[in-house]
């Protein structure tokens, strides 16, 4: 049997850096990181980015830790707890360079059932930066995405002074201490695929304190505008859930059984918006990019790979590919992926400077094809009620203005719509399944049936009344119907 991982048996093997005593330093400061939603992405991505900056980083005067927030179940805080905080990264596939050990996290926090430690957390003037991995459903907006969803029980739970079980609860009630405390300058920092993620993220917590029943809320707002920057940032790594294998393979390098290790695809890429007013880590030195050309960015990368993923897997499902990688191999599925990014995306999108869209589409179909990696279909084609509009709806819009009619990017559309209505019941995973399903089901004929799943998901309720867009996602769903040999003929019919 392999020991499990933990700090005094790393220090033993020499796997951890020195601590500070250790080094010599003197006086160091310690600045803390809250990141809710401490899943499988953050420990391979923002944590990592976190790690390495500390290890690259020249400046003694400060050090940088972590303390992991979980949303829902408490896995990540049973699988890093006993192991003090320690994980290790898989580099998976093409360029894999190893096993990275992460040695910057402190602990890992249940968010539901410790939810006054992490308000206490985010009001501790050492805490400088909340991260937030929550994904799309984890911000609970409202349909318009204009700020949070008041009709939603758990908010409301929140708003009437529970300890807070949502991510946004946790944020004000934390910041409403903060600010009685006066305990400085904090960053929000959304890292979910949401176009424009800090200014949603700083209209929720905005309305959430708008929301609130009790007094103070116009200091609290004054309080949030002076010292609470919300910056935008694009983030971008494949990583799928951890497997045995990923476990092997941690234990391959460390010599030690990592349960909380994960994998990740070599690729990947950090923007940012420079506006941490209670400082931040150099990130810098671990690869990550600061830039005023963030929005271009997140739009790119959402339009062009998350859609890409959204069609793929949404088509993948229909036919039973259970990996991203099985679905791109099959020329129709890769072909649809290239059309819409040719026809319908590039000519729509405004690109970062310096980037070459047709590059870029190709290197994202070149990472879809990691075929080390097993990103499911499953995975990347769940919560499509909260996925589609943020990744599918500028493109549909920007061609449907321009007279073009977004067959491709309606194919997408239309396969999760026939996942939803057809697919095995419990492999459709949406906070919406039942009722899209019965409520589009129970409707007569498939154009109401499409629009009917449409209406309850809330997407493109504008657009739908362009006859044109029903058109063609009805007609991709007839297509579906009759079986998987037709969906791909056709789609090498109408790409060639
Ligand atoms: C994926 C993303 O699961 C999904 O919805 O599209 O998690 C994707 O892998 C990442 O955004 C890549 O950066």
């Amino acid at each position: 049997m392999m020991p499990r991982l933990s700090r005094p048996a790393a220090r033993e093997e020499g796997l951890l850096p020195l601590t500070p005593d250790a080094a010599g330093v003197q006086g160091q400061q310690s600045l803390r990181i809250v990141h809710l939603g401490f899943g499988a992405f953050a420990r391979a991505h923002t944590a990592l980015y976190t790690e390495l900056a500390e290890l690259r980083s020249q400046d003694p005067s400060q050090q940088w830790r972590v303390v992991g927030v979980t949303q829902r179940s408490n896995t990540v805080a049973e699988q890093l707890n006993p192991q003090d905080g320690l994980y290790s990264v898989v580099d998976v596939g093409p360029g894999a360079t190893g096993v990275q050990l992460v040695t910057c996290v402190d602990e890992v926090l249940s968010g539901p059932d410790e939810s006054d430690a992490v308000v206490a957390l985010i009001a501790d003037p050492q805490t400088r930066i909340v991260c937030l991995t929550i994904t799309e459903k984890g911000y609970r907006l409202d349909a318009a995405g204009h700020g949070i969803d008041c009709a939603d029980p758990e908010i409301q739970a929140d708003l009437a002074g529970r300890a807070p079980g949502t991510a946004v609860g946790q944020i004000v009630r934390g910041l409403q201490l903060r600010h009685r405390r006066d305990a400085g300058p904090l960053a929000v920092l959304s890292c979910d695929n949401l176009p424009g993620n800090g200014e949603l993220t700083r209209e929720a917590v905005r309305s959430f304190i708008r929301a609130l029943p009790e007094d103070g809320t116009e200091e609290l707002l004054a309080g949030v505008q002076d010292s609470v920057s919300f910056p935008n940032t694009m983030v971008d790594r494949m990583v799928p859930q951890p497997t045995a294998e990923t476990v092997e393979q941690a234990a391959r390098a460390l010599g030690f059984t990592d349960e909380g290790a994960v994998p990740g695809e070599h690729f990947t890429q950090w923007i940012i918006e420079d506006d941490f007013p209670g400082g931040r880590p150099q990130w810098e030195l671990a690869g990550a990019t600061f830039s005023d050309q963030v929005r271009q960015w997140e739009d790119t990368k959402l339009r062009m790979l998350n859609a890409g993923h959204t069609l793929l897997a949404s088509l993948g499902l229909c036919v039973g590919a259970p990996t991203i990688n099985d679905a791109v191999q099959e020329e129709a599925f890769a072909r649809a992926c290239r059309e819409m990014y040719r026809l319908e995306v590039l000519p729509t999108l405004e690109l970062p400077q310096g980037v070459d869209g047709e590059a870029y589409g190709e290197e994202v179909l070149h990472r879809f094809a990691n075929e080390s990696l097993g990103h499911t279909t499953a995975k990347v084609g769940s919560d499509g009620s909260l996925k589609i509009g943020p990744r599918l709806g500028e493109t549909i819009t920007r061609c449907l203005d321009r007279g073009l009619t977004p067959q491709w990017a309606s194919l997408a559309v239309g396969a999760w719509v026939h996942h939803v209505l057809h697919g095995r019941e419990e492999d459709v995973a949406d906070p919406l399944a039942e009722q899209m399903r019965r409520q589009g089901l129970a409707a007569e004929g498939a154009e109401s049936s499409v629009s009917e799943v449409l209406r309850v998901a809330g997407l493109f309720e504008d657009l739908l009344e362009r006859d044109e867009l029903l058109r063609v996602i009805v007609e991709w769903v007839r297509i579906l119907r009759t079986g998987d040999e037709a969906l791909r003929s056709e789609i090498i019919r109408r790409s060639e």
